[in-house]
């Protein structure tokens, strides 16, 4: 190999790390300069992917779970090929640039998945290598299509946060060969030196969750890097952890220190790190031709090759199995609109049904036309109503299975979905009970930001849940889940909704849903239809002559609200009962219907949900809600402690109106 070119080029992207983070007086430098051989290693010897077509369906995906080090990436991206001129490296964390602070999916081409929360890059980087077995074994010969591996650079700080075991553990598990990461152990995290708070056998840890491990005792040793992803790529049963030792900050005269972990190294010092230790007496922002045609004759070249050669071998599947052919292009699209039943099935008047059993049967519904939906749940299963009835489990055996057995791992089954979606080929749906969504919470939120269509059951939604009292009875999550941006929150009253929410869950392709449902069994309502739900809120039982009151509920609470209507009739009130599923969904709809739906004022309307009415003022100024946690008891016996009554709905509404 050329060592020379090997040298000026590491020099180079080591270089533009500094000019990039000394130009925006912002950025994280050190990982960035201890870990450029590695991943200079990766990208000129074994990455495939086709700058020219960023999001092409077989190329390697590439996660930079250690977001901070985004400086890094960029410099590769640039030097790749991307679009990412020497400009956007300029403009580094600057709004609106190409090249924000951390890593954005969607946002700049060739960044595979957004990451910077610590740990959640590596389970999505799990996520996505499953993805890829589920691809390539619902389709026959899948493996002629689609086949590739997944990469991904974590440091001490990842490894750190819990959700990185819990990934690890089940990528372990799961046998996920195709799974790369490397491990910078540089032994400086952001606070100081890694002994303050670290002193784990990283290498047995992995040993013990069923990974093959490599080491590198020197992070500049390019020859040694290339060896051991030749020997990871060969693991046939497990995921490969490289473990390379670094030096953080690699040049300046701060190397192996935390000053250099999220700090510029400023003029002086980057010069003496670019020119007295790397040897590249450069203007800023300079690259070599040698280094531009180096990455032309390497990764530019070989991904090139690689993307014809699949085109080829994907016209050739065409031919022999075009169904399967046409399918796996829209499953890529997401587009699984035009798979979806349009009609709606036959409901029993006057059945009895939870929201999560009906859940359970619309999943087993859509999937009739959906294959590739994939999911589970954090070993809830039969409570969630998560299982594909009749289907095989996913398996490192069958990997054709549709249903994972997640584990009690929330967090990661809800960040590794973000990385199945980040793959693509799958639609999937995860779920566990309402209260753990906090478990999951920053994965969700990453869901939203990453425009990621996932989707959560979350069942068990209320004080309802009975006798295993406040610790699993929800309160606040409602309102946590609609408070963030670009999340769709769902919950249906009936099972006609159920089925139409999970309609609305599936055709979504930019945003999370959020079903939430019900442990008791409710009463089909007479009313309750699809067109309704869509537009987020509806009449559902509508007043006699003139409304003095408008009742405004979801889920349980709507048929309560109902049978209060019935009640406050007979004492003489006309009121009015809207079903509410989605705020997000009637805020999207026309000013005229939003005043149609909630036509009376603030004044005249009251919420009625069994769980924190934080968030509710926005549409009426009376609630009746929960201000703390639930107790254990019978369910009924909870509900009624809490005044979750007909009575007591009536007797409020009264005062309102009086
Ligand atoms: C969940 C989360 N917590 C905290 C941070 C802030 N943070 C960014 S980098 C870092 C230290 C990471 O240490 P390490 O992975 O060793 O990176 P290095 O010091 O080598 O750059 C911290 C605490 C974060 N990005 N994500």
């Amino acid at each position: 190999m050329n060592k020379k070119i090997d040298e000026l080029a590491v020099a180079t992207i080591r270089s533009l790390c500094i000019d990039e983070t000394n130009k925006a007086k912002s950025g994280h430098p050190g990982m960035a300069l201890g870990s450029a051989p590695m991943l200079y290693t990766l990208w000129t010897r074994h990455l495939v992917a086709n700058p020219h077509e960023p999001l092409w369906f077989n190329r390697d995906r590439f996660v930079l779970s250690a977001g901070h080090a985004s400086a890094l990436l960029y410099a590769l991206l640039h030097l790749s090929g991307y679009e990412l001129a020497l400009d956007d490296l300029k403009q580094f964390r600057q709004v609106g640039s190409l090249t924000p602070g951390h890593p954005e999916f969607h946002w700049t081409k060739g960044v595979d998945a957004t990451s910077g929360p610590l740990g959640q890059g590596i389970a999505q980087a799990v996520g996505m290598a499953m993805a890829q077995e589920s691809v390539k074994a619902n389709y026959p010969d899948g493996e002629k299509i689609h086949n590739h591996y997944i990469y991904a650079l974590c440091g001490d700080g990842c490894l750190e946060e819990g959700l990185s075991q819990e990934a690890i553990s089940l990528a372990g598990h799961q046998k996920l060969n195709k799974l790369i990461l490397f491990y910078d152990a540089n032994q400086v995290t952001l606070d100081g030196a890694l002994d303050l708070s670290f002193s784990e056998q990283v290498k047995n840890r992995f040993i013990a969750s069923e990974w093959n491990v490599l080491e590198i005792k020197d992070g500049n040793d390019i020859e040694a890097i290339d060896q051991a992803i030749i020997s990871a790529k060969k693991s046939q049963d497990k995921p490969t952890m490289i473990l390379v030792h670094t030096i953080i900050g690699y040049g300046s005269l701060k190397q192996g220190t935390h000053a250099v972990h999220g700090n510029p190294l400023g003029l002086e010092d980057g010069h003496h790190a670019k020119v007295d230790v790397y040897g590249f007496d450069h203007p800023d922002f300079f690259v070599p031709d040698e280094v531009r045609a180096y990455f032309t004759e390497t990764f530019i070249a070989r991904g090139e090759k690689a993307y014809l050669k699949n085109q080829e071998d994907i016209k050739k599947y065409r031919e022999k199995h075009s169904e399967y052919a046409t399918r796996f292009q829209y499953l890529i699209d997401l587009s699984v609109e035009k798979y979806l039943p349009t009609v709606m099935p036959e409901f029993v008047p006057g059945s009895l049904t939870s929201t999560r059993v009906a859940s359970g049967k619309a999943l087993n519904s859509y999937m009739l036309s959906l294959p590739n939906l994939i999911g589970g749940s954090a070993d809830v299963a039969g409570s969630v109503m998560t299982k594909l009835d009749g289907g095989v489990d996913f398996t490192p055996a069958s990997r054709q299975g549709h249903n994972i057995n997640w584990g009690i791992r929330e967090f990661a089954m809800a960040s590794a979905q973000n990385g199945m979606l980040l793959h693509g080929g799958v639609r999937t749906y995860v779920g566990c009970f309402l209260v753990f969504a906090d478990y999951m919470k920053a994965a969700i939120r990453m869901a939203a930001l990453s425009h990621l269509p996932a989707i959560y059951l979350f069942s068990h939604d209320s004080i309802a849940v009975g006798e295993d009292g406040p610790t699993h009875q929800p309160i606040e999550q409602l309102a946590m889940l609609r408070s963030i941006p670009n999340m769709c929150v769902i919950r249906p009253c009936d099972e006609r909704e159920a089925y139409a929410a999970w309609y609305q869950a599936l055709a979504s392709k930019t945003h999370p849903t959020a079903l939430i449902l019900s442990r008791q069994n409710l009463p089909l309502l007479p009313n309750s239809n699809a067109d309704g739900l869509s537009k987020g809120a509806y009449v559902i039982s509508s007043e006699q002559k003139e409304a003095q009151l408008i009742i405004v509920a979801t889920g349980s609470e709507v048929s309560l609200a109902i049978e209060a209507q019935q009640s406050l009739l007979k004492n003489g009130y006309d009121v009015r009962v809207v079903s509410m599923p989605s705020w997000e969904l009637f805020e999207a709809q026309s000013e005229e219907y939003q005043q149609e739906i909630l036509s009376l004022p603030l004044e005249k309307r009251i919420s009625v949900e069994m769980l924190s009415t934080f968030g509710w003022d926005k549409y009426a100024h009376y609630h009746m809600g929960l201000h703390d946690f639930g107790a254990s008891g019978p369910a009924k016996d909870v509900i009624k402690k809490f005044d979750f009554t007909i009575e007591h709905l009536v007797n409020l509404c009264e005062n309102i109106i009086k």
